[in-house]
């Protein structure tokens, strides 16, 4: 597709690199990664040790599949250089630090140079304009501001697009609402359960979530499935877009989602380099549709250069559509380490949404709890799960017999669904937790 052709079907000016050829972005990529490897062994002595014990060098990358020689990086590797140990440019061109708090242990730092966050503002702006947000609309952003990169992240971006930008973060959700209902933005970025948060409680002071001027969700930070999309899209009247990143690899941005084919992110493949492995033997590079986890090297990233860095997150790779050069990504289907494996069979949080939104009378809020009762060996799920406002209790009971039936033939675990009273659940104020473990430690 040519530049003027793309531009056409999205109404929108595009990158340069969104619209090359697959030929020429895999050449960009080859130089990139060669330069992005040499750098790391030169300024990080993490990597010039761990290539070193690999007997790999930077000169062994010839092309792109020589990647697979080189070792992977961890979170672990990242909290054992606490704080600034991986960074690869003296503090003095560090311009911004973020963390992740981390529910395990130490926080994971990470940083930016002034083109990092050029760069990273640049990709947030193509991925928003990706799902519709165009320069001059107003976003309300209620992604979190402070050390998690949602906020700032998103913030950059819309103001790089060209946005009015509300930096509302997120929580004091009434507050919100009172800004959505008086300055009617066009955008809105949070995370989806957040949005669904909103919703409610705009259903609960009497305002109709579909009246708002609202006409675009860019949506992200937490696995979602498309039974959620059409949730949101439906109560609210609006387009919701996938949005992708982890902050070790930058942040929001690292792909995102086109409004027109609503397929999945599109991996910005001039920055990152994506790979799919096996998550149970990560010698196993994967090919293109099968589901693995997923792997990624920045290609142009200065204070924090990462290199085959393990996401956990399990998906699989697509060819691009609407940007063709750029592979897309799959739906998350969840994290390795968020897998519940419940008497031997695997099973992700995002597997319940999908099939508890299809039953017409609960709600997408529902909470996992697992235990372990005295005296018995195996473990035990519970389904915890609102039924819709207008539902009998005897509806309630017959939805819970059918999500049971539902989770037992499509997943294959036996479990305890629970339907509780409307608005009786948590509310997501950003990353929303689904997994309640109260099992036994040790
Ligand atoms: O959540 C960055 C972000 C902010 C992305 C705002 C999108 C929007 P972290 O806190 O480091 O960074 O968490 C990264 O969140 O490894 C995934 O497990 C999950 N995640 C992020 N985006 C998505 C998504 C931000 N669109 C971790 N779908 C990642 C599913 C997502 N999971």
């Amino acid at each position: 597709m040519t530049q003027e052709t793309a531009a056409a079907t999205t109404d929108a000016v595009l990158d340069r690199e969104e619209t090359i050829s697959r030929d020429e972005l895999e050449a960009l990529q080859l130089s990139r990664l060669q330069h992005t490897v040499a750098y790391a062994y030169d300024r990080v002595p993490l990597y010039k040790r761990k290539f070193d014990e690999a007997g790999v060098h930077p000169a062994d990358l010839r092309e792109l599949s020589d990647l697979g020689k080189f070792p992977f990086t961890t979170k672990e590797d990242l909290r054992l250089e606490y704080p600034f140990g991986m960074f690869a440019v003296p503090q003095h061109e560090v311009a911004r630090i973020h963390a992740s708090s981390g529910t395990t242990g130490r926080a994971t730092v990470v940083g930016y140079t002034k083109k990092d966050l050029a760069d990273w503002a640049k990709l947030v702006a193509r991925s928003l304009r990706a799902s519709g947000v165009r320069p001059g609309m107003k976003v309300h952003n209620a992604y979190g501001y402070g050390l998690f990169t949602g906020g700032m992240g998103a913030h950059a971006g819309a103001e790089a697009l060209g946005c009015t930008v509300i930096p509302i973060s997120g929580g004091q959700t009434e507050r919100q609402i009172t800004l959505i209902q008086d300055f009617k933005p066009d955008a809105i970025l949070a995370t989806p359960t957040y949005l669904l948060t909103i919703a409610d409680a705009m259903i609960k002071q009497g305002i109709d979530p579909a009246s708002t001027s609202l006409k675009y969700a860019v949506l992200g930070a937490e696995p979602w499935t498309e039974e959620m999309r059409h949730e949101l899209e439906t109560t609210m009247n609006l387009k919701a877009c996938d949005i992708y990143g982890l902050s070790e690899v930058m942040g929001p941005g690292v792909a995102g989602e086109a409004v027109e084919t609503q397929d999945g992110s599109h991996i910005w493949e001039d920055h990152f380099r994506p790979e799919i492995i096996d998550a149970f033997d990560p010698t196993v590079v994967l090919g293109d549709g099968e589901p693995g986890e997923l792997v990624f090297t920045s290609l142009t990233k200065e204070a924090l250069p990462i290199i085959r860095y393990r996401t956990k997150d399990l998906t699989r790779l697509l060819p691009g559509t609407a940007r063709p050069a750029h592979r897309r990504m799959g739906r998350i289907t969840g994290r390795s380490d968020d897998m519940i494996i419940l008497r031997g069979v695997n099973l992700f949080p995002s597997q319940i949404e999908e099939i508890a939104l299809r039953i017409p009378e609960l709600s997408p809020h529902f909470q996992l709890e697992l235990t372990r009762p005295e005296g018995h060996r195996m473990d035990q799920m519970t389904v915890k799960i609102e039924r819709r406002d207008a539902v009998s209790v005897e509806g309630a009971a017959a939805a819970a017999k059918a999500l049971q039936q539902q989770i037992k033939i499509h997943v294959g675990s036996s479990c305890t669904v629970d339907v509780v009273d409307p608005g009786s659940l948590e509310r997501s104020n950003g990353k929303l937790r689904r997994i309640y473990d109260m099992r036994p430690k040790g």
